[in-house]
């Protein structure tokens, strides 16, 4: 039977940066992070995977090499929760037991929701950057595209880092009129919201971008079925006079992003709200039923924007009230703001550094300049300082994201 003080379900972002801190904290043989994949990815990195500006080698390591030195790594994945007995039970039917659990076991990309994508992906100009296993097509399928229409889906779905299914497409038009394709070129993009960003002062930046570039913007559209034979993709509409009628498109070049949503098994347990997310306290990442249960990351309730910059600050947060409840020192309870960031590339030297607090939908941003506008600086920081960052100072559970510099620069 194996007990341990602290159980962390997923070995990805959020779940390796709380638990080298814990494992680190609390000595060898405290803390297990369940995590089934031998592989662990900077997933950031893929937007330009997807565009040749970085390899995908440099977005990846051996779950070994990144897995905390102190901490035990079960290689396998929960398959359900049982939060009244202090246990969860892996794929392989065996019961682990703990006194605190940490769930960050992601998102669930739901690629079956669209008709023929799973079969189709990678294949003849449909791609996407949201999975290991197209996103080097996505760079393949734009260099070697001839002109036509390309299309660019986002969902009505949350997802995770709701600036990737446009960043591509600004890399891609750079491209395609660098090679004098762009003139032979229809550039759309489908969104199911209604905003191209949730965050007006960057929105409006971003819109005066695809005006002066002619890509054309689509609201409130979702991608349902793709036409492998006659090359169409197939939307639905979701608001306005058309809504619910269907729109029939013929493409290229299509880049996906799929529909995504809380994980089955975390859904179908206890943990779980309303809506299949672990449902935490949104400030101090405690669960609302579960008092020894935590979590973070795109997997929980916390109602701001799913980036790996958000954990920066919740793990801070997650580990300060963890540690005083295990430690039973009286400090101050920590609190989580909403921080998030989303990096909006916009060509292969400029990008719109987004900073806000998805609780409060202002601007937090960490540099005493407009970050709204495009810069190289912003770019460099985001394609050459951050991955640094994360794999020598996130990942080791010593990055609590930028807000210490937010306020060095001056800024509330
Ligand atoms: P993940 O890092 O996805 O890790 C989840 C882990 O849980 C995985 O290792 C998985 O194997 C494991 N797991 C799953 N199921 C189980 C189970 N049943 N049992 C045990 N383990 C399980 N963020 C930014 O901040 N900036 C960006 O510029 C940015 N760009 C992005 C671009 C793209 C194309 C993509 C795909 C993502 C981007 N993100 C960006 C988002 C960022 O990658 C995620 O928000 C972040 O990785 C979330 O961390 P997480 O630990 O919650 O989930
Ligand atoms: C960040 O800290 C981070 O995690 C390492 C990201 O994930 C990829 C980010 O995208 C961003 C923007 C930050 C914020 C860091 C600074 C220096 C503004």
């Amino acid at each position: 039977p194996s007990s341990y003080k602290v159980v962390v379900v997923g070995g990805g972002s959020a779940g390796l940066s709380v638990a080298s801190t814990l494992a680190e904290t609390l000595g060898s043989k405290s803390v297990a992070v369940v995590e089934p994949s031998d592989v662990h990815y900077y997933q950031p990195l893929w937007t330009f995977v997807g565009s040749g500006l970085k390899t995908f080698d440099e977005s990846k390591m051996a779950m070994s090499e990144v897995m905390p030195e102190k901490a035990q790594w079960i290689k396998d994945s929960v398959a359900s929760f049982n939060p009244t007995k202090n246990t969860v039970v892996l794929a392989n039917g065996e019961s682990i037991s703990y006194d605190y659990l940490v769930v960050a076991a992601g998102i669930q990309v739901n690629w079956g929701k669209i008709k023929n994508l799973p079969e189709t992906l990678g294949k003849n100009g449909v791609t996407s950057n949201y999975s290991a296993q197209s996103v080097q097509k996505t760079d393949e399928f734009i260099k070697a595209f001839k002109g036509g229409n390309a299309l660019f889906t986002m969902p009505s779905t949350p997802i995770k880092c709701a600036g990737a299914p446009q960043k591509i497409m600004y890399l891609a038009e750079e491209q395609w009129r660098k090679a004098g394709i762009r003139d032979q070129t229809k550039i759309n993009y489908f969104t199911g919201l209604g905003k191209i960003f949730a965050i007006d002062k960057y929105a409006n930046e971003l819109l005066k971008i695809c005006k002066a570039r002619n890509l054309n913007i689509n609201y409130f559209t979702d991608l349902t079925e793709i036409r492998p034979d006659s090359k169409e993709a197939v939307f639905k509409v979701l608001a306005g006079d058309a809504k619910g009628s269907t729109l029939t498109l013929p493409y290229d070049f299509l880049h996906v992003t799929p529909p995504m949503g809380a994980p089955d098994f975390i859904k179908a347990s206890p943990l779980s709200n309303a809506d299949g997310w672990v449902d935490v306290n949104k400030e101090t990442l405690r669960h609302n039923k579960f008092d020894n249960v935590y979590a973070l990351g795109d997997c929980s309730s916390l109602p701001t924007s799913k980036t790996a910059a958000a954990i920066t600050a919740q793990s801070a947060v997650l580990k300060s009230n963890l540690l005083g409840d295990i430690l039973g020192d009286k400090k101050e309870v920590a609190k989580y703001d909403g921080y998030t960031s989303c990096p909006l590339v916009t060509g292969s030297d400029k990008l719109i550094l987004a900073e806000f607090s998805g609780y409060t939908g202002q601007p937090q941003e960490t540099f005493p300049f407009d970050q709204s506008k495009e810069r190289f600086s912003t770019y460099f920081l985001t394609k050459e300082i951050i991955p640094d960052i994360y794999w020598k100072s996130m990942l080791k559970g010593n990055w609590d994201g930028p807000a210490k510099y937010r306020k060095l620069f001056g800024a509330a």
